[in-house]
């Protein structure tokens, strides 16, 4: 009987634990079968860009591309979205992974599996030349009862200024970077914060000689992304950082990243499990 009992027992649990590996692999038999995955982008150069064409380039969708070629999943289409939107809409499966340079915190590390690191930056604030305010950190906005800082809804820069206790009423959330840089042009905001390489693209497309940047903006930590997928994704997410590990190895990483301005050894030499425990 306890033989039997036993061998009841084990049969159910190998049962399960195939059905439960089926599951997890399924997602990327579904990928493959689909022809390509659905990436949330934000389109902010250079870490996301959509060309006049449609044609969808940036440091990020391009190393989620060569990645998920490796995979067997022939392409990926991508879908722009608010940064504060990105998560909700993996989701609720409007995606199937987000490649956007959303950065990881232990808030996000919680919501969904990120792949290993891909792309890290420093922050930067756009401002008037000259900085008539000179402003440097996020603590001397909020010292300053005048200074209205202009950030993009549900990013970390948003995240900094709440945390540096700028009251609501000087925080201006804004759509887009092009958007930040006309507030700050038509003198609505005094700052308009993004990760460096985002806001010299920007400062390089409006070739306004009144703008400039300050970075890296002093008591802000360097941050990173990771492509995110479902936290139900797991086995997918793994699937995707052996491949990603190869290619760092290999160089092939670097050859992606670096003529965007990023710096492949930054993402090397730091980790998932280090950046979803910082206290940022
Ligand atoms: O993850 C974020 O919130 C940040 N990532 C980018 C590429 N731009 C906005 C924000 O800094």
């Amino acid at each position: 009987m306890k033989l039997k009992g036993i061998l009841i027992a084990g049969g159910v649990s190998l049962l399960t634990l195939a059905s439960l590996a089926y599951a997890a692999d399924d997602k990327l038999t579904q990928l493959r079968q689909q022809g390509f995955a659905r990436i949330a982008i934000a389109n902010e150069p250079p870490f996301t860009a959509v060309g006049a064409d449609g044609k969808v380039t940036g440091a990020a969708p391009d190393v989620a591309r060569a990645v998920f070629k490796k995979l067997g999943v022939n392409d990926v289409v991508a879908s722009v979205s608010e940064y504060g939107a990105m998560i909700p809409g993996l989701a609720a499966g409007r995606h199937d992974a987000i490649a956007a340079g959303l950065f990881m915190t232990p808030q996000r590390c919680a919501a969904v599996a990120y792949s290993q690191p891909v792309l890290c930056a420093v922050e930067a604030f756009a401002v008037k030349k000259g900085n008539t305010k000179s402003i440097k950190t996020y603590d001397e906005i909020a010292k300053d009862s005048k200074a209205v800082i202009g950030v993009e809804g549900g990013t970390t820069e948003q995240k900094l200024a709440t945390a540096a206790n700028i009251p609501t009423d000087r925080v201006i959330i804004v759509p887009d970077g092009q958007s930040g840089l006309k507030m700050l042009q038509d003198g609505r905001i005094d700052v308009f914060a993004l990760p460096l390489l985002s806001i010299t693209d920007l400062l390089s497309k409006a070739k306004d000689p009144n703008l400039e940047s300050i970075a890296p903006v002093q008591n802000t930590p360097v941050q990173c992304d990771g492509v995110a997928f479902r936290k139900q994704d797991t086995a997918l997410r793994d699937a995707f950082d052996v491949e990603l590990k190869k290619m760092k190895e290999s160089g092939e990483f670097a050859k992606i990243v670096e003529p965007y301005g990023f710096s492949a050894k930054a993402a090397m030499s730091t980790s998932r499990e280090k950046l979803c425990a910082a206290k940022n």
